[in-house]
């Protein structure tokens, strides 16, 4: 019997985003969404499991927050639910990049997690099945289950697919990290927020579903300008959406808006890069692998940038050792 599992997920940033949740289902996404997975952001679980005593859980070393024991707990006692596992675990979480810094820390720490309890299921659970079941734990993680490049439609139990394998992609991010001042509202108490009270969220609804189709229809073309117009267009209408919220919600800091009159002025110059934020204020560019070092060179001399990370794209989630 599996005692100790070992494993690893990338984190994943969404080209067309998801924002919104249908109402009393099993976490499931009101949108569509298509991501990359970023070789760079990752998340490593190890999880050995225990026949008495407790769940106990550590993020980067330290025992986790009440409220992050609870959201862990919660997951694990929905797979005993379902009879996948038994027993209690020791889940220990590291990723290598700021947790809850609007860098999809839960996407690949769920992946992770899900890919990690996966071996001591009592059957044998497939892509789709574990996507499924990543997304049970958050979203975004159904899209780090795959990697690449990602779909996941909307549904009854939706998960995502591969649509293309990381190294046959010519694409890659760089993510521009800011500073910050203010406190920062997670995606799911946001995403709840704007349904109830956006006067805009309908809308959104609607623009997300045709997004997407446009958007499978770019990639298959492998038009990185259309890709990356609709992109800029998803990412903007869903902040548009988020502050219309009442009281509204504003993820910016003054170095997002300066960071994307700058990538348009890159543009300008005939550099092809093109802008995404998350729930947060850090700005991710797009481009062909190729120009990353000079797009990082130029964010590193930005204003109010901390941190400039390249990043390739990533696979999906996998088991790094087993005992
Ligand atoms: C995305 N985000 O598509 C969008 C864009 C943030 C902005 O998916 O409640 O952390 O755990 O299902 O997955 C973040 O939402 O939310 C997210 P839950 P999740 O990447």
């Amino acid at each position: 019997m599996i005692k100790r599992v070992h494993t690893r997920a990338f984190s994943n940033i969404a080209l067309i985003k998801y924002w919104g949740k249908v109402p009393g289902g099993d976490n499931i996404p009101a949108t569509p969404s298509i991501s990359i997975a970023l070789r760079e952001l990752s998340t490593e679980t190890e999880v050995e499991r225990f026949d008495v005593g407790e769940d106990r859980v550590f993020i980067n070393g330290v025992k986790a927050t009440d409220k992050d024991t609870e959201r862990i707990t919660s997951y694990l006692d929905m797979w005993r639910e379902l009879e996948l596992i038994e027993g209690n675990y020791s889940i220990s979480s590291r990723a290598n990049f700021p947790i809850a810094a609007g860098l999809a820390s839960s996407a690949s720490g769920f992946a992770a997690l899900a890919k990690a309890l996966a071996e001591f299921s009592r059957i044998k659970l497939g892509k789709r099945k574990l996507s499924q079941l990543a997304r049970r734990g958050s979203g975004s993680a159904a899209r780090s289950v795959t990697g690449g490049l990602s779909a996941f439609p909307v549904g009854k139990d939706p998960a995502a697919r591969l649509l293309i394998d990381a190294r046959r992609l010519s694409y890659g991010m760089v993510a521009i990290t800011v500073d910050s001042a203010r406190k920062k509202i997670s995606s799911r108490e946001g995403m709840e927020h704007t349904r109830q009270t956006s006067p805009f969220y309908n809308k959104w609804i609607k623009l997300g579903a045709q997004d997407y189709k446009e958007m499978l229809r770019a990639i298959n073309l492998r038009n990185l300008t259309r890709i990356g117009e609709l992109m800029e267009s998803n990412t903007l209408a869903m902040h548009s959406c988020i502050m219309s919220a009442r009281p509204p919600i504003v993820y910016w800091s003054p170095a997002t808006i300066y960071i994307i009159q700058k990538v348009r002025s890159w543009r300008d110059e005939g550099l092809d890069v093109y802008f995404t934020i998350d729930a947060g204020a850090n700005v991710f560019v797009l481009c062909m692998k190729d120009d990353m070092d000079l797009v990082a060179s130029k964010a590193e001399k930005l204003q109010g940038v901390v941190k400039v990370i390249k990043s390739e794209p990533g696979g999906g989630a996998e088991v790094i050792s087993r005992q």
